[in-house]
């Protein structure tokens, strides 16, 4: 098995973005499979149950006030709402509801509302996940206590790139939300958007802060940018698709048993694109008509690309959300040991 690392320097993944393509997959490939079912794909849907109105400045966001785009700002939903939307996911046959709100970070208040939304989407049986903004440990200990599965909260892109994103929050912010969520015993989702104009050491930048935190994150969802209109970062040059794959491949070397999700910016890659991000180790997608703001492939569509791809869904009795690899692993070994006896 490959060992499990906490200390990679940057010229070591640099290395890596620097092999060719071939090797790159086929190394990240060999490690997804000694920690997943190559063949898996885990689903979550997005709902955003407060839109727009954001005080942040991301200069990628369609939600930020500092931006001028068309998005009509929405109060937080109904709990009746959120439940009817967490059963049509449920019913779609996604396993984990993620609610994102456009806040800086979450009022006590608000928290105790959010909360009850947690509690609709358990009694549903489906995961949680939450993507709030900043939390304090206070916050982070209520929010585990109400049985909350996962905190998304992104480092979105290296230390050295931050200031050309975001200068509302600083990168330090990201990281201390980070430790008091870990700290709560949530398991942790992070990662980031690249196609912002970075260079390919901000990505293998980014992708060490990630690596060499103190417990890898469970999720790591790699975004592809989506430009929207009346955002500073609409017009930017085209990621070379290429590039993108090669960050997923990274990301798997990088945290073996990390869940890497193909996040954002599918409805501009071919399903040839993505067919190649599974194979470098992708093993999660967002799923349903809708991102937060932005469309996202029809689920139909995505239906009958894992079909066609001879890929599954991972059911939630085969996920264990604290170990998801090292259980794959012991059924591996298990199966190994029964062929030898
Ligand atoms: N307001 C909270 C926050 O920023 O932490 C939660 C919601 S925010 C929309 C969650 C993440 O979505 C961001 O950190 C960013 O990584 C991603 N995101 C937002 N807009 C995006 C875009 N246009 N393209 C790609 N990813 C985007
Ligand atoms: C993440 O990394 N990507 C999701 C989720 N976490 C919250 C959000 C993507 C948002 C894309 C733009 C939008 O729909 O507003
Ligand atoms: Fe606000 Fe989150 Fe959008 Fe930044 S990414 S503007 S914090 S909603």
């Amino acid at each position: 098995m490959t060992a499990i690392r906490h200390d990679w320097s940057k010229q070591e993944i640099n290395s890596l973005f620097e092999l060719p393509f071939n090797d790159l997959l086929f190394k990240a490939q060999t490690i997804h499979r000694e920690n997943f079912d190559p063949n898996q794909v885990q689903i979550s849907t997005l709902l955003s149950v407060k839109t727009g109105a954001c005080p942040e400045d991301c200069g990628y966001c369609s939600q930020s006030s500092k931006n001028d785009t068309e998005l009509e700002r929405e109060k937080l939903l109904p709990l009746v709402e959120v439940k009817a939307n967490a059963e049509k996911a449920k019913a779609a046959g996604a396993t984990r509801f993620c609610m994102g709100a456009a806040w800086r970070n979450p009022t006590d208040k608000n928290l105790d509302t959010v909360i009850e939304m947690v509690k609709v989407v358990k009694d549903l049986g489906m995961e949680s996940c939450l993507t709030l903004g900043m939390l304090n440990q206070r916050q982070s200990n209520k929010l585990k206590e109400s049985g909350l599965d996962y905190y998304n909260h992104n480092l979105d892109t290296s230390p050295e790139f931050y200031g050309n994103v975001i200068t509302t929050r600083t990168f330090q912010d990201r990281l201390d939300t980070l430790k008091n969520v870990r700290d709560a015993g949530i398991n942790v989702c992070s990662g980031g958007i690249i196609g912002m104009g970075e260079s390919e050491n901000d990505r293998a930048s980014m992708l060490q802060q990630l690596v060499n935190l103190e417990k890898h994150p469970e999720s790591v969802p790699i975004n592809l940018l989506v430009q929207v209109k009346g955002t500073p970062m609409f017009g930017q040059d085209k990621l070379d698709g290429i590039n993108f794959v090669r960050t997923i491949a990274v990301a798997r070397i990088l945290m073996p048993e990390s869940f890497v999700r193909l996040s954002a910016g599918r409805t501009e890659m071919s399903d040839e694109q993505q067919a190649l991000c599974f194979f470098a180790g992708a093993n999660s997608i967002f799923y349903g008509d809708k991102l937060l703001t932005t469309d996202n492939p029809d689920a139909n569509d995505d239906l009958d690309l894992i079909r066609r791809l001879g890929m599954h869904i991972q059911k939630l009795e085969d996920n264990n959300t604290n170990s998801p690899c090292s259980s794959f692993a012991e059924i591996k070994n298990e199966t190994r040991s029964e062929a030898s006896a």
